[in-house]
């Protein structure tokens, strides 16, 4: 069957249920967002023009939202607590909607067993049976249910799964002989699953797919009329629950940023002020989403406190035109030294509240400070008021760009066969850099063009995804297995006096002392991320479209 763009989701809103307050939070945004989305469908199908795309059985089982997993989020909804994934999955269902195919929700285990066939209050089935599905989008929770639950079936269907991972899972985590000896087995990773799978809400690494969500855009006339009605001293706080509000050093940063804007604040509380919010906070409680937009939209400053991390609400503040104000953290947060990231199936290093924002999007509209140093918060602060920012929204955070990305995913055949045989290079004149031949033969249909490939070869302590970013590009781990040859060391001049292959998710790389070559061994640990003093990495980057990322300049 032929997926066709649909406009009207109130189908979609039938199918995702009621009950909890969760739910009631994304069906209001869905209804909130129908017309954006429609718009958007109008505009993508204009571009795709006849291409024709196969309608998909999706299952998306929302494993958090369980009882079974203990459903901590729903009951926080009207408290301040997260609604950044809420935000998303409700995205993700009207995105798979709206492209047409057709779609199951399910929110608890028995749902979830009676969709997939399972007899419920048996456990687990022992036998494979047909799935039903040709997708199946769900997170970490629901992906432990499914592996209870469905047998042997599980093993045989998991390359149909699609795992939610706000934060991402790297390589080195996901592999599980590898995370078992080498000290990255945590309490969510080892799934062995293709890191591909894994779809995050920013793009942090490529080793994963970027799913992300999306802000509600604004037409010109919105932009004139948001920049007329701006109150240039008007500063509101990152932070709906009071715990965010207790942070080191707040009196003097904040104190600071009262001598010159009106503080405001939309701080969860029961009967009075949270003791965590100082007296001189104008503070609204916690809004609903449409009234915090229009506070933004009064706004001036949006001032992020150092958590949450990596949330949605700094997108619409800018997109709503104002700057976005934020610590730089140093050391940087990691799941090495900080209580949130410990235990999650990553190593990335977080320089500041909101990286995406910070590497992505920057000044004018995102500023990076340190809080602790008064001179150079004052001077950030006395900037921001003299400058005039539009509303800006990247293109890949619009419905339009969402749908696009999706679009792609769903019809791409992904990344090529490991083991694929070494193909011609050219030699870049600077001889770290090696070209895609142009005429070169590839496999038809490969995805990403394999005419895209750039190579480097990265300074000893430099992971992938940097030595692509500072060269312009992207790591793209779909290239990898075109890199893991002696050939492609002989193009780079790299002397290799002898080459071995192992298990190492640094690997393609050179070592210096001893001029050692070494392959990867194992496809599942070919990884964008990761870095050591002892290698230079051998690295696959493309380009991409500015605002867009996960994309490739010549690949729609
Ligand atoms: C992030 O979770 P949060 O949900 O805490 O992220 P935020 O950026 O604070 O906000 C999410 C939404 O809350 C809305 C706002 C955002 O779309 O419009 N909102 C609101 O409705 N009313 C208000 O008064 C204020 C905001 C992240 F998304 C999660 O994945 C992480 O688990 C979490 C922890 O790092 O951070």
């Amino acid at each position: 069957v032929q997926a066709v763009f649909r406009s009207n989701l109130s189908h979609l809103l039938e199918l995702m249920g009621s009950g909890k307050e969760s739910l009631i939070f994304m069906k209001k945004r869905t209804k909130r967002l129908t017309a954006q989305w429609a718009l958007a469908a109008q505009r993508l199908a204009r571009k795709l023009g006849d291409i024709r795309r196969d309608q998909k059985q999706i299952l998306v089982h929302i494993g958090f939202l369980t009882e079974e997993s203990g459903d901590v989020f729903s009951p926080r909804v009207l408290k301040g607590g997260p609604l950044g994934e809420m935000v998303q999955w409700a995205d993700i269902l009207a995105a798979l909607y709206v492209l047409g195919h057709s779609l199951r929700v399910t929110v608890s285990l028995k749902e979830l067993q009676s969709n997939l066939g399972v007899p419920p209050g048996r456990g687990s089935c022992p036998l494979t049976m047909p799935l039903p599905f040709d997708l199946i989008y769900t997170d970490y929770h629901g992906l432990q249910q499914m592996k209870q639950h469905m047998g042997l079936s599980f093993k045989k269907y998991r390359c149909r799964i699609r795992v939610i991972d706000t934060f991402g899972t790297e390589p080195a985590y996901n592999h599980e002989e590898y995370a078992t000896l080498h000290g990255y087995r945590t309490n969510w990773g080892y799934w062995n699953l293709n890191p591909k799978q894994f779809m995050t809400m920013f793009p942090h690494t490529p080793d994963n797919s970027f799913m992300g969500f999306v802000s509600e855009e604004l037409n010109e006339t919105e932009k004139q009329l948001i920049k007329g009605g701006k109150a240039s001293n008007m500063a509101v706080v990152y932070g709906k629950e009071a715990s965010i509000w207790k942070v080191s050093g707040k009196e003097k940063f904040l104190g600071i940023l009262s001598k010159y804007m009106e503080v405001h604040g939309t701080v969860y509380y029961e009967s009075q002020r949270p003791p965590e919010v100082p007296a001189f906070v104008k503070n609204h409680g916690l809004l609903p989403q449409p009234e915090f937009q229009q506070l933004l939209r009064k706004a001036k400053l949006f001032i992020g406190f150092g958590f949450p991390y990596e949330g949605p609400a700094p997108l619409e503040a800018i997109a709503n035109g104002c700057v976005f104000l934020q610590s730089r953290f140093s050391p940087p947060h990691s799941s090495l030294n900080h209580e949130f990231f410990r235990g999650k199936p990553t190593s990335r290093e977080v320089f500041s509240q909101h990286p995406y924002a910070e590497n992505f999007i920057g000044k004018p509209h995102v500023w990076t400070v340190d809080y602790n140093n008064s001179e150079e918060f004052e001077a950030a602060i006395k900037a921001i008021m003299r400058t005039q920012v539009d509303p800006y929204l990247p293109y890949e955070y619009t419905c339009e760009g969402m749908l696009e990305r999706i679009h792609d995913f769903c019809t791409a055949p992904g990344p090529a066969p490991p083991g694929t045989p070494q193909s011609p290079f050219v030699v870049a004149p600077n001889a770290t850099h090696l070209e895609w031949a142009q005429n070169a033969s590839v496999a038809p249909g490969a995805w990403p063009p394999t005419h895209s490939l750039r190579a480097w070869l990265a300074a000893p302590g430099r992971a992938c995804t940097e030595a692509c970013l500072a060269h312009g590009l992207v790591c793209e781990p779909a290239f990898f297995p075109f890199l893991n040859g002696r050939d492609a060391f002989r193009k780079l001049q790299v002397p290799c006096d002898s080459t071995e292959s192992e298990m190492n998710h640094l690997y393609p790389a050179f070592a210096q002392p001893g001029q050692e070559c070494y392959l990867q061994k194992e496809p599942l640990l070919f990884s964008c991320a990761g870095s050591s003093t002892k290698y230079h990495r051998l690295c696959p980057c493309r380009d991409f479209r500015k605002g867009q990322v996960a994309l490739c300049q010549g690949c729609l």
